[in-house]
């Protein structure tokens, strides 16, 4: 059974949000971390613009998501060939979404399993935590590293954000795809993964 998604709907300024009152679940990462990918492979569905050259997504995209809630994927930080003006407006953009949107109940902050977080990526946690967000850290591109050394990088990033509800390593084979659906409470929209 397919998991009913609609949009998205794109929007920069907080008047072009969605006014429909849903929760929100909010996707922040870096440029090229793999937050579209997470989407459509999330949902299964080719949904979500994925491209090689980072900064694709450059605007707030809504899903809405079973008619229950939307989850809205941001455009990546820290993308070295954004140029200044570019890096203002994009801190504005996701800081108004995030000052004013009430109806945001959880975000997803993933980080790239191949590479140390960054600077942006520690800050972006404290900034969650400092606003009172709940979020869970999503360790993406697991595939890239060795089953062996997971449990260890899992361990290593909450000791990096303490602040995380959980750590979840994801992969966009699957890998514990299960486990968030069951965070959204999408579990009897879709099929469980596969047993790895
Ligand atoms: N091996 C592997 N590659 C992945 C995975 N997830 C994403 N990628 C690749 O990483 C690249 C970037 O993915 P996107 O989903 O576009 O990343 P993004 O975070 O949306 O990037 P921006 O929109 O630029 O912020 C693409 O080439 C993806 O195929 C994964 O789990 N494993
Ligand atoms: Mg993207």
């Amino acid at each position: 059974m397919s998991i009913p998604v609609e949009g998205p709907l794109t929007a920069v300024d907080p008047e072009d949000f969605p006014e429909d009152a849903l929760d929100e679940y909010l996707l922040l990462g870096r440029s090229n971390v793999g937050k579209s990918t997470f989407i459509n492979t999330l949902l299964n569905r080719r949904i979500a613009r994925i491209s090689k050259t980072p900064g694709r997504t450059r605007t707030l995209n809504f899903y809405r998501v079973a008619q229950r809630f939307h989850l809205v994927d941001a455009p990546g930080y820290g993308y070295a060939r954004q140029s200044k003006l570019e890096r203002a407006q994009h801190g504005e953009m996701v800081e108004n979404y995030l000052a004013l949107r009430g109806v945001l109940r959880h975000a997803f902050l993933l980080v790239d399993c191949r590479h140390e977080p960054t600077e942006d990526d520690r800050l972006m946690g404290r900034y969650l935590e400092d606003g009172g967000v709940t979020f869970t850290l999503v360790a993406t591109k697991a595939d890239k590293i060795a089953k062996g050394r997971r449990k260890q990088h899992a361990d290593k990033l909450r000791r990096v954000f303490p602040a995380a509800e959980d750590v979840v390593l994801y992969s966009k084979d699957g890998l514990n795809r299960h486990k968030l659906l069951e965070l959204l409470g999408l579990t009897n929209a879709a099929q469980p993964e596969k047993q790895r």
